[in-house]
């Protein structure tokens, strides 16, 4: 499906705050695609379709991973949002004809991430914690210009802040989450020293 007419059956279904934001990602996606030297729409559709199954409920996301066979962790169980960007993957591919598993990957792991990522999919990850209109996370200012410099380091940041934040509300944190954290701290030490 085209760009044009994915945007106008997304508008439809998030609300006004959600549909800011993932125009936010979109765009903030295609920067840092230019800066990365990533397919520049790849990461606009990516952007544009990360929160695409945000709007569902617990309900319509754990039935949705049944009806199409998706694993599910104790912790998604547990805490149904988590299923988004899975559920949102489902979505692009089934009604938005999205086929390229580099961008249904980025989709699928935006929220927790996952070692080894793609350049496609930090790069969803970040512009979904960076774009404009995100204004409640720590260190905002900082992080928006780190992303521009060292991608992995970002991500070892970003998760830090997100962990602290969690550990505070008592919030359940994924273990994916951790794993992330520990991953990229590894790799920015490793390309630090190159
Ligand atoms: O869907 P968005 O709000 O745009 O962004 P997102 O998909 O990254 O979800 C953001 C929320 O996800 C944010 O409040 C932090 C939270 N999050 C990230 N990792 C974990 C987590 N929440 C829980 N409970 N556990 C995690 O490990
Ligand atoms: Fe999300
Ligand atoms: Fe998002």
């Amino acid at each position: 499906m085209k760009t044009e007419k994915i945007e106008e059956k997304l508008k439809k279904v998030q609300s006004e705050k959600r549909f800011n934001h993932t125009k936010g990602v979109q765009y903030t996606a295609i920067c840092l695609a230019m800066r990365y030297d990533e397919d520049i729409e790849k990461a606009s559709l990516a952007g544009l379709l990360h929160d695409s199954a945000k709007h569902l409920s617990d309900e319509k996301l754990l039935s949705l991973c049944a009806q199409n066979h998706v694993d599910i962790t104790k912790t998604e169980e547990e805490n149904p949002f988590l299923l988004h960007g899975k559920v949102g993957a489902l979505i692009a591919r089934k009604k938005f004809g999205i086929e390229d598993e580099d961008i249904l990957n980025a989709i699928t792991n935006h929220t927790t991430g996952r070692p080894g990522m793609s350049m496609l999919e930090k790069i969803v990850f970040v512009a979904d914690y960076i774009e404009p209109s995100r204004n409640t996370a720590a260190n905002l200012k900082q992080v928006r210009k780190m992303a521009f410099e060292d991608i992995d380091l970002t991500i070892c940041k970003i998760t830090s802040d997100t962990l602290n934040y969690l550990n505070k509300k008592k919030a359940a944190i994924d273990p994916m989450t951790r794993i992330t954290h520990d991953y990229y701290m590894k790799e920015s030490v490793i390309n630090g020293e190159q």
